[in-house]
C-alpha cells in the first residue's frame, strides 16, 4: 500500500473502482492535501464546490471522489460540516494533469447554523479566492431524490443558490440527485421528470446538465468531469457583486433572498406563537397547557433569534438609497426559480 509523509489528511486508495483502474502503487490519491484557507487554492486548480441544503450527501460525495469514504461524512440528523472545508486531489486518470480542489460547504437549515451565518461563511471563501483571481470551475448542486416533496427548505435552499450563481456560471452547474436507494426506482424517475420541467427548468435553459450520483468514485467524477468541460470559467453573480462591485452581503441577490424569506419566517412564527397562546387560554388540562407554554416559550426565542438575523441583513435606507442611483451593475444577473 502506498503510504505519503507529506500530510498527516493523506490517505490510501481505497475504492474497488480506483483499484482496478490504477496500477496498485499509484501515488493518485495519495497526494490528497488538505487545504486549510481560501488563500491556499492557486489559480491553476480546478475548483469544484458542493452545494446543496443540509444532508443531501455533499460531504459524503466528496469522500467518495477522494477515496476517502465515510470520513466527513455525518450520520446523524444533525448538520455537519460547519465551515468551508477544501481538498486538493489529483484527477484519477493519470493522462489528466490538473489538480482538483473539492470543496465542501455547510447547507442551509443547518441545525446548529443560521442560515445568515452559513450564508457568510460560504461568501467569504467565495470572496477570498475570487479577489485571487481564482474562479470556480463548477459546481455541483445536490437534491435528495428521497424527499418527497419539492417546498420549503429545498425549494427555498434552490432560490438561495440560484441567486448567488447568477446567470453567468449556469453552464459549469450540474444539478444531481442522490440517495437512489432511498427510493423505488420509479417513483425517482417520476421526481426526477418533475425536477426537470419545473423547478430546475431555468437553470437547465441555461445551460445548466443534470446527473444522477450513484455512490461510487466513477459516478462522481463523471459528474465533475461533465461540470468542467471546456467551459470558460465565469465568476458566480455573488463573487461579482462582493469584490467587483464591493457590495455588504446584505446587499447581494443572495443577501436580499435571504432577507426576504427570514420576513416570511416571522410572519408565520408569529402566528403559531398566536395559536399556540389561544389554545393555552382554553384549555383546561394543566399538563397540556404546560406543555403548550414550553412550546410557546421555544418559539419565542427562535423569533428572537430571526429578528436577530433579520437586523443583520437589514440595509440602512442611505445605502439602500445610493445603490438606486448607482450605475454600476453585474454582469450577471439572478435567476428566477
Ligand atoms: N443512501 C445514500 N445515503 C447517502 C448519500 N449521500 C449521503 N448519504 C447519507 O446521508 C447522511 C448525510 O450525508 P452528508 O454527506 O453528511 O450530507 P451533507 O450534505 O454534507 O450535510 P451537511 O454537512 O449537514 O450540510 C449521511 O448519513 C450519509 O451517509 C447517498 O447518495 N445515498
Ligand atoms: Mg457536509
Amino acid at each position: 500500500m502506498p503510504t505519503s509523509s507529506v500530510k498527516p489528511d493523506i490517505r490510501p486508495i481505497s475504492l474497488p473502482f480506483l483499484r482496478r483502474s490504477l496500477p496498485p502503487n499509484a501515488p493518485h490519491y495519495t497526494k490528497m492535501v488538505q487545504l486549510s484557507n481560501p488563500s491556499d487554492v492557486r489559480p491553476d486548480d480546478k475548483i469544484i464546490a458542493l452545494m446543496g441544503p443540509t444532508g443531501t450527501g455533499k460531504s459524503t460525495f466528496i469522500d467518495i471522489a477522494s477515496g476517502q469514504k465515510k470520513k466527513t461524512a455525518g450520520h446523524s440528523l444533525k448538520s455537519e460540516t460547519s465551515k468551508v472545508r477544501a481538498i486538493r486531489i489529483p484527477h484519477p486518470d493519470p493522462e489528466n494533469k490538473n489538480s482538483y480542489v473539492l470543496v465542501d460547504t455547510p447547507g442551509f437549515n443547518d441545525t446548529n447554523k443560521t442560515d445568515t451565518e452559513v450564508l457568510a461563511l460560504i461568501a467569504g471563501w467565495l470572496k477570498d479566492t475570487y479577489k485571487k483571481d481564482v474562479k470556480l470551475a463548477a459546481i455541483v448542486y445536490l437534491h435528495r431524490i428521497s424527499d418527497n416533496r419539492m417546498s420549503g427548505s429545498p425549494l427555498q435552499n434552490l432560490r438561495m443558490f440560484s441567486k448567488l450563481c447568477g446567470d453567468g456560471a449556469t453552464t459549469h452547474v450540474v444539478l444531481a440527485t442522490t440517495m437512489w436507494s432511498k427510493v423505488k426506482a420509479g417513483v425517482g424517475e417520476k421526481r426526477e421528470a418533475e425536477l426537470k420541467a419545473k423547478f430546475w427548468n431555468a437553470m437547465l435553459q441555461l445551460g445548466s446538465q443534470t446527473d444522477r450520483f450513484e455512490d461510487n468514485a466513477v459516478s462522481a467524477w463523471k459528474i465533475i468531469d461533465q461540470a468542467v468541460s471546456g467551459k470558460q470559467e465565469s465568476p458566480l453573480l455573488l463573487q461579482e457583486e462582493l469584490v467587483d462591485l464591493n457590495r455588504r452581503l446584505s446587499e447581494t441577490e443572495a443577501g436580499k433572498t435571504l432577507y426576504s424569506s427570514l420576513q416570511k419566517l416571522i410572519v408565520e412564527q408569529k402566528e403559531v406563537i398566536r395559536k399556540l397562546r389561544d389554545e393555552a387560554n382554553h384549555e383546561q388540562n394543566q399538563q397540556l397547557v404546560k406543555e403548550l407554554t414550553m412550546q410557546y416559550e421555544e418559539l419565542e426565542t427562535s423569533l428572537a433569534a430571526t429578528f436577530e438575523q433579520l437586523k443583520e441583513m437589514k440595509i440602512p435606507f442611505g445605502r439602500r438609497l445610493r445603490m438606486l442611483f448607482s450605475f454600476s451593475k453585474p454582469r450577471a444577473r439572478p435567476i428566477e426559480i
